[in-house]
């Protein structure tokens, strides 16, 4: 049946996803790293040797924390430890292809020297830019950066999250200037920018902007040919977000998988999508004093595998402290996810979802550049029998464990397209992968 759909002035301008070269180099990266640094790292979740329970980047919005102490925290902010080309080479270890930094985060904060505001690292005890020397290094390390941007601001005088009066309408004119102009101040200044991950679009004042944030979006577009910004930023005329009121996605890529993922390809529609996740429960920020459950590597690494067979991207968020330090166990983790990634990645990069019956023991991914089919096992059966079951007229001849390719494992034909790969060893302590070959019977 035809598609019923309204005519929207401000819904999605492009159905189906994007075909371009920056975004096929979007799609294909796999991992990434998110960072979440501002001067809410001082504090680091705490005030008074009291715990703020939220997540450590929202400690300003506690009744625990005074406005006016926060507000004047820039003025300690001086990171001595702060080492732009360490981080790099962390992420480049962990197989990060792309970086997310927060320029700003809702406290209004800004890690690059912004003339259209004070409150910026310039003005701090550092006076240096942050973003900068991010920028450079990690584009040094061959590592995409993509610039986190909020639309929320605590800071700015003409912010509001609802506009109850003309007075508020007024107001917020000028924060939308000001937006306006950060934002092309940012690609200016960090042209080798790839994209920009917007925040803080949920309140109702923005989502009554459809026009104004439609004419921004194809402004900076224009700056940067093949710019990627995901569908958390413009609004439709109906204030609607992520998807329009027709039910298509305002933007390049789902950005909704916030710390969950889908469990299988029918929840992505057809769309390109990216997961950003915590180590711990939810806490992006700096929280000196993590609680509950901290993920562990092969978790993550598992998630990464299924970000990747679902078509997806894995970004693993670091927070580091008010020195730029990145925590010991953050640091762990990187060498742990790289040492794995070191040997298994071509089961990452450029991997995509394959339409084999999903099996218990893990996840296949395809290559889009190789065809190269993977089986990434994060679950070995007490049998240590893998089965698959291929489509039609697909037959497989060969399995080789990518890890140790001279040790063979035997393929067992059981029926029409279905098999068990047979392990020799029981003895694995990390996720692992095999590579299986295939050939099309005729
Ligand atoms: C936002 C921020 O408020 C948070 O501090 C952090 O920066 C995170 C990455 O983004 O929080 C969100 C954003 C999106 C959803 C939930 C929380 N969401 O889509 O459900």
């Amino acid at each position: 049946a035809p598609r019923v759909s309204i005519n929207l002035k401000h819904g999605a301008h492009q159905l189906g996803k994007r075909t371009d070269q920056s975004m096929e180099t979007w799609r294909n990266y796999g991992l990434g790293q998110f960072i979440h640094w501002g001067v809410y790292a001082i504090p680091g979740g705490q005030w008074n040797n009291k715990k703020y329970r939220g997540a450590a980047e929202w400690i300003r919005s506690w009744d625990g924390m005074p406005k006016d102490a926060y507000d004047n925290l820039y003025k300690q902010f001086n990171p001595k430890g702060f080492n732009a080309k360490a981080w790099a080479k962390q992420a480049k270890h962990m197989g990060a292809k792309y970086v997310i930094l927060t320029t700003k985060h809702h406290d209004g904060f800004c890690l690059w020297p912004s003339k259209f505001t004070d409150y910026t690292i310039i003005n701090t005890p550092y006076k240096k830019d942050i973003i900068g020397q991010l920028v450079d290094a990690y584009n040094e390390q061959n590592i995409d950066v993509y610039l986190y941007f909020s639309i929320i601001d605590w800071n700015h005088p003409g912010y509001r999250s609802v506009l109850k009066t003309e007075e508020d309408r007024k107001a917020y004119e000028t924060f939308k200037v000001f937006t306006e102009n950060q934002l092309t101040e940012l690609l200016n200044a960090y042209p080798t920018t790839k994209g920009l991950w917007f925040d803080g679009t949920w309140d109702s004042a923005w989502k009554e902007q459809a026009a104004f944030a439609d004419s921004l979006d194809s402004k900076l577009r224009k700056m940067i040919p093949g710019l990627v910004i995901g569908a958390r930023f413009r609004p439709d005329e109906y204030g609607k977000r992520g998807f329009d009121s027709n039910g298509d996605i305002i933007g390049d890529y789902e950005q909704g998988w916030e710390r969950k993922m889908p469990n299988h390809i029918d929840d992505v529609h057809g769309n390109d999508w990216e997961c950003v996740m915590t180590v711990p429960e939810n806490q992006w920020g700096y929280q000196s004093n993590w609680e509950g459950h901290i993920k562990t590597s092969n978790e993550l690494i598992e998630m990464i595998a299924k970000a990747v067979s679902l078509d997806g991207n894995f970004v693993l968020n670091f927070g580091p402290d008010g020195q730029g330090v990145i925590r010991s166990e953050e640091t762990q983790l990187a060498k742990e996810i790289g040492d794995w990634m070191e040997v298994n990645n071509e089961a990452i990069y450029n991997g995509s979802y394959l339409n084999w019956e999903k099996q218990d023991w893990g996840y296949y991914t395809k290559s889009r550049k190789t065809n190269k089919i993977y089986m990434i096992v994060c679950n070995v059966p007490v049998s240590g029998m893998l089965r698959v079951k291929t489509t039609d007229k697909i037959d497989v001849i060969k399995a080789s464990l990518i890890q140790e390719p001279t040790q063979g494992v035997d393929v067992e034909i059981i029926g029409k397209n279905e098999y068990f790969i047979h392990l020799k060893s029981f003895d694995f302590k990390k996720p692992f992968v095999l590579e299986l070959e295939t050939k099309l019977i005729q």
